[in-house]
């Protein structure tokens, strides 16, 4: 960047940062992005008199609600609800809703805006967009769970639709959750509808759409391994989270021949230094997805592996890094005690887990960095295919699926290496400008064919 590029990088950023008060996740997605936009249309005259990235950079709308609910001590509980519809230029809106207390509209604005641009990438018709509550889903009965579902759609309809904005799961919101606010859609409209994605197969979900972001995380380091004349087979990884994202990342690992030999949550992180095999696997998802439990109990059962309270697992050797907990879980020092202990390659699972000093600690050891936008894009993907498949009523194979997702994923990875070239560096990519930039470039020329709305 010139000296009078980052002057207005400097004031832009400013700007957003004074429009945006106390909502530092939101100000620090949308600098990543900025820095290497900014650069990018230096001489691209009507991004800047169209004044695009000002407008993607403001949400289209952010719906606030009260979400009133019952607990089974007949307790009043009241929440907050969010829907953050960012951008739609390039298709309806699209994206998870987060159950978890951390929910803040800076979280989820942050989200929208990430999505804008993952949706982006895929190629698929998708705008995007956020949503959730600062409901805490830990501890809670199954009913509780489904009283807080209904309550939260009651309002939520009104604002979504097949054709208008399209939710999904993220973080404590799963098939269970799914469910149960499809169910309230369906009562409340009396219309069968896509309105929801990641739905179970008996009404409407996709093959592998569980799978799909662990997989595709694993398929994006898959295609830079590659391009870098390396494969996965024989690497150590060290994962974070023990959710949805985190499980199937470990399952493609172990299918191409890696070994993973940590998961975490929010209680802290598990060290298994002989790996965690199929029936491990088996174990932990059995532990989550029924038993809701903590990944402390894993050493309960596998007394060889050790349990470490309130950290991360960053300071584990490894060759890989797969953070697939949430945001802001790497900082810069963490990042440097990965490069020293050697890992060459991190694919971010999670939405922005690592923050920006982290990244250009990633950046300046000139290791293979994938960006969550770009390398979890798999689960949003496969979201754009059950929308496909709802729209002309059939279901695809699973063949079919997996050969869609492969084919998505590489396709995201050719356009980062397109637009990710580091100039005087031959052959070095610099993934997360490509992915900024590719993901920007569609959606910018959909809002320049509009005009000024
Ligand atoms: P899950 O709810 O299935 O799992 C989340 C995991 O992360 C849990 O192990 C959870 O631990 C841990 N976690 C959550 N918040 C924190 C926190 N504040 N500190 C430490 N650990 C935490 O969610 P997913 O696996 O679906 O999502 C994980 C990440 O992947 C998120 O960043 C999400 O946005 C992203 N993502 C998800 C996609 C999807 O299709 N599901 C698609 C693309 C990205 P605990 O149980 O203790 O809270
Ligand atoms: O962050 C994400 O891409 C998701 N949580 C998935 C969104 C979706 O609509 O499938």
């Amino acid at each position: 960047m010139s000296v009078s590029d980052h002057v207005d990088f400097e004031r832009f950023i400013e700007g957003v940062h004074k429009r945006n008060p106390g909502q530092p996740e939101f100000v620090q997605a949308v600098s990543e992005v900025a820095e290497d936009v900014f650069d990018y249309i230096r001489d691209k005259v009507e991004y800047h008199e169209y004044q695009i990235l000002r407008r993607i950079a403001e949400p289209d709308r952010v719906v606030s609600f009260r979400v009133c609910w019952e607990d089974d001590n007949r307790n009043i509980r009241v929440q907050r609800g969010w829907r953050v519809q960012n951008n739609n230029a390039i298709g309806p809106y699209k994206g998870g809703l987060r159950f978890h207390p951390s929910v803040t509209e800076s979280v989820l604005k942050f989200l929208a805006f990430e999505q804008t641009f993952k949706n982006s990438l895929t190629g698929l018709p998708m705008g995007g967009a956020k949503g959730g509550s600062n409901f805490n889903p830990q501890g809670k009965s199954d009913h509780e769970v489904m009283r807080f579902c209904q309550s939260f759609m009651t309002e939520l309809y009104r604002h979504v639709g097949a054709d208008i904005d399209v939710p999904a799961g993220d973080i404590g919101v799963g098939p269970r959750e799914i469910g149960y606010m499809f169910g309230q859609y369906k009562r409340i409209t009396n219309q069968f509808t896509g309105v929801l994605t990641g739905k179970a197969l008996e009404f409407g979900g996709s093959l592998i759409r569980l799978e799909a972001t662990g997989y595709g995380t694993v398929y994006f380091l898959q295609n830079m391994l590659a391009r870098a004349d390396d494969s996965v087979e024989g690497k150590t990884c060290v994962v974070s989270g023990s959710g949805n994202v985190a499980l199937h990342a470990v399952e493609k690992l172990l299918d191409l021949g890696a070994t993973t030999v940590t998961l975490s949550d929010s209680g802290g992180f598990v060290h298994d230094p002989d790996g965690i095999d199929a029936e491990k696997l088996a174990w932990v998802k059995q532990l989550k997805a029924e038993r809701r439990g903590r990944i402390a109990e894993y050493v309960e059962r596998f007394p060889r592996a050790e349990f470490h309270a309130d950290r991360g697992p960053w300071a584990v050797p490894c060759d890989v890094a797969l953070p697939c907990a949430t945001q802001n879980e790497i900082d810069g020092d963490d990042a440097r005690r990965l490069v020293a202990n050697g890992c060459i390659a991190v694919a971010e699972g999670a939405n922005m887990p690592t923050d920006l000093d982290g990244v250009h600690v990633f950046k300046d050891a000139k290791i293979l960095f994938a960006p969550g936008k770009a390398a979890n894009a798999g689960g949003v993907a496969v979201s754009g295919l059950e929308m496909s498949q709802n729209s002309a009523r059939v279901s695809w194979n699973e063949a079919e699926l997996q050969q869609h997702l492969v084919e998505i994923m590489h396709g995201i990875h050719e356009r980062c290496v397109e637009h990710g070239a580091v100039p005087g560096e031959p052959g070095r990519i610099d993934y997360v400008r490509g992915a900024n930039i590719a993901g920007f470039v569609k959606v910018a020329d959909a809002m320049l064919a509009f005009g000024v709305v």
